[in-house]
């Protein structure tokens, strides 16, 4: 590779005395030169310099904006020239071509990403530039920008971007999104980004609301993103916001059981379970632990009250617990039907990450997460047909279904972090084994995206291993594999789970990006012609799979660091509490 500074010239010497009468010779010499052709080689030469001009009035709109876009390049990376880094920076560019409605006239805020890109600031930029990772995180900050880019232009404050109509959807009123995206902003160091959000965070946002929130999804995307953002900044705005929720989703406790609502209204104070049912599923009531022992001593004894309840529960089948709990009887409801995807997963999560949090000390909190991986090796962990990918099926009344959702793909993350605190080294290789899974159910898709669920084969002779029902076939930008890729990375550094993000990275560049800003989950990974978009990207996008994404790409590993922090299940660290607590 050339040094960056150094160009190149070609030296040409002319001799003779005096320009003019040199000048004029030449005009002589190449009139006598043309009298002396034939008619035939005249008219040649004509007809081609004729058809050369045609040529290049036809191409002359596509080579100025090539031009346009290598002089933005070359502007933006003033610090790389010529060789084949050159070209890799120019296929990422490039790639905003491929995007759904591509329109470019959007090429503007390309421009305006450049300069951004700039203003990053000195330690992530200079002698890190020749190495694979420093482009890898130039990407990902460029994707936050992108999706950022439409959140502020069609949804500011509102709870999600719906990016191809250019407009929004509300789910609780609390500008999710934005909420969601605080600590990601701070962790890929976009200190103005950051600083529009703090703004609003100020100013506008307001908990005194007439609204019924669901009590699972605003702790982990809004109790949880505010009390991370406190943690990483300092900053006691985001902790009075934080008890502030907190405080009043507080209300969905007061049930005969203990065992929380699901709906909260954080204005009037009330709380209620779905319209439809008195029941809670089991994920919801045991996946919002980590925040609230996090925010409070006292909320610490109300939540630890739910898991020591399902702790002694009946129903359970070798540690895995059905999905339904009710909130009347506190006991488990219908029986029998067991998974580690929707409405169980983050139960086994918790398990783990809550006896981490408090310092390993916890022990009923880790007997029932070993139990509960005995449970899903004897029950639901099979191998697939032809390549013998392993994978967590389903059991309902007994019988096995190979049905896995991208859901549980938070599992190699999760051994892997249970191997790194002590637990078996046999939970690192199985960690290992449903990674690869995670992987190929990207991999094997037309679009290299993963649909939301899939089925795997188990018969001898079978062609593939993964089936996708039709219904099953879209992609909501979903984190789970991203987060165990990072895990992975951190304890095992090896570079193959880097190359399979950086793959799933360009794939959502390639098939979900908007090119108006943001990015849309979409409706067919199968179909790479029409992916079908669905509009409207999720806040976990920006909240978790971004965030994922970086931490992946990033060297340091003090970059919230494992040994310091656990990640709630929205990708929000809090503090593993100091050991004399
Ligand atoms: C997120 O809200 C959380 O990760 C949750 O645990 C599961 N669903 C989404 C992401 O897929």
């Amino acid at each position: 590779m050339h040094s960056p500074s150094r160009k190149e010239f070609v030296s040409l010497t002319f001799t003779g005395s005096g320009n003019y009468n040199n000048k004029q010779w030449r005009r002589q010499s190449c009139w006598r030169k043309w009298k002396q052709l034939s008619r035939l080689q005249r008219n040649l030469i004509l007809f081609t310099v004729a058809l050369m001009l045609v040529c290049g009035i036809a191409t002359y709109p596509t080579v100025t904006e090539h031009f346009r876009e290598t002089k933005t390049l070359f502007q933006t990376y003033k610090h790389v020239f010529w060789s084949s880094h050159l070209d890799r920076h120019l296929c990422v560019f490039n790639r905003r071509g491929a995007l759904i409605e591509a329109d470019q006239a959007t090429e503007g805020g390309t421009a305006k990403e450049a300069e951004n890109k700039v203003a990053v600031p000195a330690v992530e930029q200079g002698d890190h530039s020749h190495e694979p990772e420093f482009d890898r995180l130039e990407a990902v900050r460029d994707a936050f920008r992108h999706a950022w880019k439409g959140y502020k232009e069609f949804a500011w404050g509102q709870d999600e971007l719906r990016p191809i109509s250019k407009s929004y959807g509300e789910w609780f009123g609390l500008g999710l999104t934005l909420i969601d995206a605080l600590d990601t902003m701070w962790i890929l160091n976009l200190r103005e980004e950051f600083e529009e959000a703090k703004t609003w965070v100020s100013t506008e946002l307001s908990f005194n609301k007439n609204v019924d929130v669901n009590l699972f999804e605003s702790t982990i995307r809004i109790l949880g993103g505010l009390l991370s953002t406190y943690h990483l900044t300092g900053d006691a705005l985001f902790l009075d916001k934080a008890k502030d929720i907190g405080t009043r989703l507080m209300p969905a406790f007061n049930t005969p059981s203990k065992i929380p609502y699901s709906d909260v209204n954080i204005g009037k104070g009330t709380a209620h379970p779905p319209r439809w049912t008195s029941d809670s599923t089991v994920a919801e009531v045991t996946s919002i632990q980590l925040e609230f022992r996090e925010l409070s001593r006292l909320t610490q004894d109300t939540l630890d009250k739910v898991m020591q309840k399902v702790h002694k529960l009946e129903g359970k089948q070798d540690g895995l617990v059905p999905m339904f709990i009710n909130t009347n009887s506190g006991q488990f409801t219908h029986l029998g039907v067991f998974t580690l995807g929707a409405r169980a997963d983050s139960y086994y999560e918790y398990l783990l990450k809550q006896w981490i949090q408090g310092g390993q000390k916890e022990t009923e909190l880790l007997e029932d997460y070993l139990q509960a991986l005995e449970g899903v090796k004897k029950n639901l962990l099979k191998k697939s047909s032809p390549n013998s990918l392993t994978f967590v099926g389903e059991l309902s009344h007994g019988q096995f279904s190979p049905k896995m959702d991208h859901l549980v793909c938070f599992l190699p993350g999760t051994l892997a972090l249970g191997a790194h605190h002590g637990l078996p080294a046999d939970h690192m290789e199985l960690a290992k084994q449903l990674m690869e899974t995670c992987y190929q159910m990207y991999a094997q898709m037309e679009t290299g995206l993963s649909p939301e669920i899939v089925h795997f084969n188990m018969h001898e002779g079978s062609i593939r291993d993964v089936d996708v029902k039709l219904a099953d076939r879209h992609n909501l930008l979903r984190p789970e594999t991203v987060e165990s890729l990072f895990y992975l990375y951190r304890f095992t550094k090896d570079r193959k789970y880097r190359d399979w993000g950086w793959e799933i990275l360009q794939n959502f560049n390639k098939y979900t990006k908007v090119s108006t800003g943001g990015y849309t989950s979409i409706n067919n990974v199968r179909d790479p012609e029409y992916p079908s978009p669905r509009d409207k990207m999720e806040s976990f996008f920006l909240g978790e799979t971004l965030k994922y994404f970086y931490l992946l790409f990033s060297d340091d590993p003090e970059l919230v660091s494992l040994d310091k922090y656990v990640f709630n299940t929205e990708a929000h660290p809090l503090p593993i509490w100091p050991s004399a607590e």
